[in-house]
């Protein structure tokens, strides 16, 4: 190998090793404890547009349910159904409001997201 092809070669593995190999996520990621508060964060502020993802790492069964699903006439914007260990639920993006959440298996575990038209989230 000549020295300047070596050097080509380390320059490329450089610039390949400073590209961000894991890039940050796209979505909002909220994690699912099973210790209060349950959901973290447990408030989300988001631009609409922006999508959201649970993930749950506890070794229990969740549901994301927004509140509005388990009123007659309210409109239900959001129901994960049951998420497994290791589950994930993901929603591309939300009309702007509020949207208070809970798990049905446990409904003491409750957030909200709130949805803005700003151009520029903001994450409490
Ligand atoms: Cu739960």
């Amino acid at each position: 190998m000549t020295p300047r092809l070596l050097i080509a070669l380390l320059l490329t593995v450089g610039l390949l090793s400073a590209w961000p190999t894991a890039a940050t996520p796209p979505y909002t990621a909220i994690t699912i404890e099973s210790a209060a508060p349950y959901f973290v964060p447990k408030s989300v502020t988001i631009s609409t547009g922006s999508p959201i993802k649970w993930e749950n790492p506890t070794g229990s069964e969740h549901t994301v349910t927004h509140a509005g699903c388990l009123e007659d006439g309210e409109h239900c914007a959001f129901d994960s159904g049951l998420m497994l260990p290791s589950g994930t639920f993901a929603i591309p993006e939300l009309a702007p409001g509020r949207y208070p959440y809970l798990c049905l298996i446990h409904p003491i575990m409750r957030g909200v997201i709130t949805v803005t038209d700003a151009f520029t989230p903001s994450h409490l």
